[in-house]
C-alpha cells in the first residue's frame, strides 16, 4: 500500500518514509507528480496551509493525500519566521540562505546570548527560545472528510550550526534534553521527539478513533 504526501522537500519524504515504513507504507510525494501545480501558501495558520495542500491535491488526482505544513517560531523574532519559514529569505532561498538571514536577524538584536553545554563538552552559544511545529492535514476526497494534528518541539536557536542529519533549520536547533543540535540526532531519534513525530502519532490516534471533520 502507498500514501501520497502532498510535498515536494526532500528531508519532510525521508522523515515520512521512515515513519510509514513501520506500517508497511510506501510513501509517494509531488515528486511523483511532476505536473501537479505548487499550491499558494497563503494561509495564516500552519493548519490552514496543510488542508489547503492536502485538500487541492487530493481533489485533483481523487485519492486521499497527506499535507505537512512545518516551520520554526522564534521567541525573540515574535514567532518569526513562522508560516514564512520556507521562504524567510525570499521566494528563491535554500536551507543555507534562510538559516544565515535567520542568525544574522539575531545576532542584529544584540539580545543577551545564553552557553548552553553539548554532549561532547563544548559550549554554544543559545540566541533565542524557538519551537518548530508540525501542522499535518490528511483529506478523503471521497467523503470530504479531513483528519488534523499539531505537533510542537521546543529548543534554543545557537549561533554555529552541528549535525549532518536532518534538514532546514536543524542544524542550528540545539535540544537542551538531549545536549545536541536537531540536526546531531539520528532519524530516529528525531522522530521521537520532534514536531512532525508528535503530529504523525497524534493523527493516527484520531485516524483510528475516527475523529475527524
Ligand atoms: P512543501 O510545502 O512542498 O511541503 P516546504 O519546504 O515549502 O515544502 P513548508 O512550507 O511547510 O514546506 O515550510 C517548512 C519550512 O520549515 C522549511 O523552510 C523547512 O526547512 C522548515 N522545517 C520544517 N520542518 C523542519 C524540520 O523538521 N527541521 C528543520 N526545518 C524544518
Amino acid at each position: 500500500d502507498t500514501i501520497l504526501v502532498a510535498t515536494r522537500n526532500a528531508g519532510k519524504v525521508r522523515e515520512f518514509t521512515l515513519a510509514f515504513s513501520a506500517l508497511g507504507l510506501q510513501v509517494k510525494s509531488l515528486a511523483d507528480y511532476p505536473l501537479i501545480p505548487d499550491v499558494e501558501e497563503d494561509g495564516e495558520t500552519f493548519l490552514e496551509n496543510a488542508f489547503k495542500k492536502a485538500m487541492t491535491v487530493a481533489e485533483a488526482l481523487r485519492i486521499p493525500v497527506l499535507a505537512d505544513d512545518s516551520g520554526l517560531a522564534v521567541e525573540r523574532l515574535n514567532g518569526e519566521p513562522g508560516v514564512y519559514s520556507a521562504r524567510y529569505a525570499g521566494e528563491h532561498g535554500n536551507d543555507e540562505a534562510n538559516n544565515a538571514r535567520l542568525i544574522n536577524n539575531l545576532q542584529a538584536l544584540k539580545a543577551d546570548s545564553e552557553q548552553y553545554v553539548l554532549a561532547d563538552g563544548e559550549e554554544a552559544v543559545g540566541l533565542s527560545a524557538a519551537q518548530f511545529v508540525c501542522a499535518l492535514v490528511l483529506y478523503d476526497p471521497n467523503t470530504k472528510q479531513s483528519y488534523e494534528a499539531v505537533g510542537t518541539c521546543d529548543g534554543v536557536i545557537v549561533e554555529q550550526p552541528r549535525g549532518n542529519y536532518g534538514f532546514g533549520y536543524d542544524p542550528h536547533f540545539y535540544v537542551p534534553s538531549y545536549e545536541r543540535t536537531m540536526a546531531e540526532l539520528a532519524p530516529e531519534e528525531k522522530q521521537r521527539i520532534s514536531h512532525r513525530g508528535e503530529a504523525l502519532r497524534l493523527l493516527m490516534q484520531r485516524l483510528s478513533l475516527g475523529v475527524g471533520h
